[in-house]
This record gives C-alpha cells, sequence and structure tokens, in this order.
C-alpha cells in the first residue's frame, strides 16, 4: 500500500519525519515504495526546522498562519489552528497536487496530536479540503492522545482532544488512535523519549505496507494482504497492535516439548500485539480486523495461520477478519493486528463526557465574573472621572 502522509503540528510533524525514515527504509532495505511524499505543515517555524527527512524545501515543510501567529505557533488554542487551516490550507492542496505519483497513493494519512493546538485544529479542517478535491481516495486520521499528567496539569489538553477526535471522526474515512501514555507503560526507560515513542507507533506499518508491494516472488506470501484489504478493513474508531518475537530458525529435529511451544508461539504473538493496542479497547466491539503475520518462509505453515486466526476470532467474534502472511522476517516473527469499526471505545467517550461538564463549569465560572465586574462598576459609580 502507498501512503501519502501528512503531519500537522509539532507532533504530527515528527510522526510523519518518521514515515518518511520508514519509506526511505523500504526503498534501500527491500527496493519498493511505500511512500508518494511526505509532509510537514505547522505554524511554529522552529518546529519545522527540527525535522530530519522530511524535504527542507517549501512544498514539503509547509509554513501556515504567518501572518497570524508570526511563525510561533497558536499556543494550544487549537480553535485558531481550525480558523488558520481553513484560510491556508490551500498550501497542502497545491503542495500534493503537484506530487509526482498522486495517481500512485492508494489513501492519504494525517496525523496530530490531539492535544495541542496546531495539529488538534487543523487535522480535520484539512482532511475536508482533501476530501473535496480528491474524493476517489480513501482520508485516514492518526490522532495521538496526550499522556495522562498533560491531561491532569492543563484542562485545555482534554477539551482539546474532544474536539479534534470528534471533527477527526466526522470527515476522515477511518481514525486510528494512539494513547501516548499506552508508551511510556511498555518501558519506563524511554519515559520521556518521544523519538523512541515515534518510532514504536509507526513500526507497525512496516511490513503492512511492504506486503503488498512486493515484487519479487520469494517475498510473496500464499495470501497477499494488499491496500484492498487495509481499506476494507479501516473504518470509524481504529487500532493497531504490534508484537516481535525471535523463534527458533526451522530446526528440524525440535525436542517435542520445543515443538509444541513453537505451536503455541502465533497464539502468543497475537495475545500481546492484542495486549499492546494502541489505545486499550475491548476487542468484541470490534466490527472489522485483520492481522499480518512476517516471519522466515518455512516458519509460515497454514495451522500457523489458521491458529492466529482462530484466537483473533474468539476475541473479536463480530468481526470480518482479513488476514495474510509475508515471508520476509528472518528469525522474528512478527504480527501486525488492526480493529476497526469500533462501537465504543471507553477512553474517548471519557473525553466527551469531561469536555461537556468542563464546558458547563468554564460558563458558570464567566458569569460570575460578570457579575464580580457588574458589582465592581456599581462601586465606582460616583467616583470622578479624569478622562
Ligand atoms: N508521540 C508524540 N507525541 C507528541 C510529540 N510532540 C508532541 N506530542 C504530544 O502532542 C501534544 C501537543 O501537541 P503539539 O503537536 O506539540 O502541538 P502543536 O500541534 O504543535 O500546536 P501548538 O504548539 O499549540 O501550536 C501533547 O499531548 C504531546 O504530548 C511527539 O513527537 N510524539
Ligand atoms: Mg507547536
Amino acid at each position: 500500500m502507498k501512503l501519502l502522509v501528512i503531519g500537522f503540528g509539532q507532533c504530527g510533524g515528527r510522526i510523519a519525519d518518521e514515515f518518511a525514515r520508514l519509506g526511505m527504509m523500504s526503498r534501500a532495505q527491500r527496493k519498493i515504495s511505500i511512500l508518494t511524499g511526505a509532509y510537514a505543515v505547522n505554524t511554529d517555524i522552529a518546529d519545522l526546522s527540527g525535522l530530519a527527512t522530511i524535504k527542507p524545501d517549501c512544498q514539503h515543510r509547509i509554513v501556515i498562519g504567518g501572518q497570524k501567529t508570526g511563525g510561533h505557533g497558536v499556543g494550544k488554542i487549537n480553535e485558531l489552528g481550525a480558523e488558520i487551516a481553513r484560510e491556508d490550507g490551500d498550501k497542502v492542496i497545491d503542495a500534493v497536487r503537484s506530487v509526482d505519483q498522486l495517481a500512485e497513493t492508494d489513501a492519504f494519512l494525517l496525523i496530530a496530536g490531539a492535544a495541542g493546538g496546531t495539529g488538534s485544529g487543523a487535522i480535520a479542517a484539512v482532511t475536508q479540503k482533501l476530501k473535496e478535491r480528491f474524493i476517489e481516495k480513501p482520508l485516514y486520521n492518526l490522532v495521538v492522545l496526550p499522556f495522562k499528567h498533560e491531561e491532569e496539569i492543563e484542562e485545555r489538553s482534554v477539551y482539546n482532544s474532544a474536539t479534534c477526535l470528534k471533527s477527526a471522526y466526522l470527515v476522515a474515512d477511518a481514525v486510528m488512535v494512539i494513547d501516548n501514555q499506552r508508551y511510556i507503560s511498555k518501558n519506563f526507560s524511554i519515559r520521556s523519549n518521544l523519538a523512541k515513542i515515534n518510532s514504536l507507533i509507526v513500526e507497525p506499518f512496516y511490513n503492512l505496507l511492504c506486503a503488498g508491494e512486493e515484487k519479487r516472488p520469494e517475498y510473496i506470501g500464499s495470501r497477499v494482504l494488499d491496500a484492498g484489504d487495509i481499506i476494507q478493513t479501516l473504518s470509524g474508531w481504529t487500532v493497531i497492535g504490534h508484537n516481535r518475537s525471535s523463534i527458533s530458525g526451522g530446526k528440524k529435529s525440535l525436542h517435542f516439548r520445543e515443538k509444541v511451544a513453537d505451536s503455541q508461539r502465533g497464539v502468543q504473538a497475537m495475545t500481546s500485539a492484542i495486549s499492546e493496542l494502541s489505545l486499550q479497547c475491548s476487542p468484541q466491539e470490534a466490527g472489522r480486523g485483520l492481522y499480518l503475520i512476517s516471519a522466515p518462509p518455512k516458519e509460515i505453515d497454514m495451522n500457523l495461520v489458521k491458529d492466529v486466526g482462530a484466537h483473533l476470532k474468539r476475541l473479536a467474534p463480530e468481526a470480518i477478519i482479513r488476514t495474510g502472511d509475508y515471508p520476509r522476517e528472518k528469525g522474528m516473527l512478527d504480527i501486525t493486528v488492526i480493529l476497526s469499526e469500533l462501537g465504543s471505545v471507553r477512553k474517548i467517550a471519557d473525553y466527551f463526557t469531561q469536555t461537556i461538564n468542563l464546558i458547563a463549569t468554564i460558563r458558570r465560572k464567566r458569569e460570575g465574573i460578570e457579575i464580580e465586574q457588574r458589582d465592581l462598576e456599581q462601586a465606582f459609580k460616583d467616583i470622578p472621572l479624569l478622562l
């Protein structure tokens, strides 16, 4: 599958930069192309300068709202981010239009952090603009939720996340949700290492995008998972999970105990991938799903694919499940799983409830301030004026 990736704000830009790195890696290591373009869009010039792989010209690192923000961001006001994107978003459309491989692009992937200002506000506004111009192309949003400590310190993070999630859901064909907090608990040593988190976020996409683009017969699986399967799966709220584990490497004479352990490895890998989904959710809520097994060719037999599939079906009984195998990895069993069309997700619903309460509190506070102001005006009524 070939994606055109656009990152908004600092978070979105950095993750788009990681996708650009993935695109270079697939060309260098596998001689296949999985990206038709990578762009970063920001109101903040300094953030754009910090990227490593996205081309540094103004066609690929796009400044929006320069006049309104002086190039210094929107300071978490996502309404301003959205307004700027509506006014200046055509710069993005123009850049995308001039892509040589536009016709080959299977889908657009737009990325942003939900809690900030620029990305949170701009992602849905530009998705809408792209949708109007490229009706036939699927448009996906990848939205990154804030860390818990950000929500606790700053109520605006919750408000921004709720408004961003709702807007993205209403315009995009699917919203992949990534919870930053989940990536801390995966490995405590990376507590503040956003770069490491970003590489973990894009990692599951590598085999997923490469599998359907392979040309060499030895790397083509018995069931190829291609762009069509992915497009048919992605719909509404979506999460992604991934697991990589080393395997015995096809030893001929396994001890019978090893043999049993080996046959369970696929199911174990699927269990781990599900437990490490990008956002905590209940798989029973999924209407669609897919999994891709990448391993050395000798390791992928029909039993492995069948056992893993049966296990996923038990966890997500309502889901239409698509599958594929990709005989690429050496000494590794790599499983990517996507659950999509999720009917309900607790964490997302919580953002909406918290924000409705927050709006009511703000309204009450504002009314209180107005009454106090009126009291003060009443108090200085008889004071002489110097104007
Ligand atoms: N995973 C990840 N999250 C990030 C990264 N940078 C920022 N975030 C998260 O994104 C949210 C803040 O969004 P930013 O992208 O910094 O904000 P912005 O879109 O640039 O908006 P303004 O700076 O307010 O104009 C916070 O929840 C951060 O934790 C990153 O590189 N990776
Ligand atoms: Mg910023």
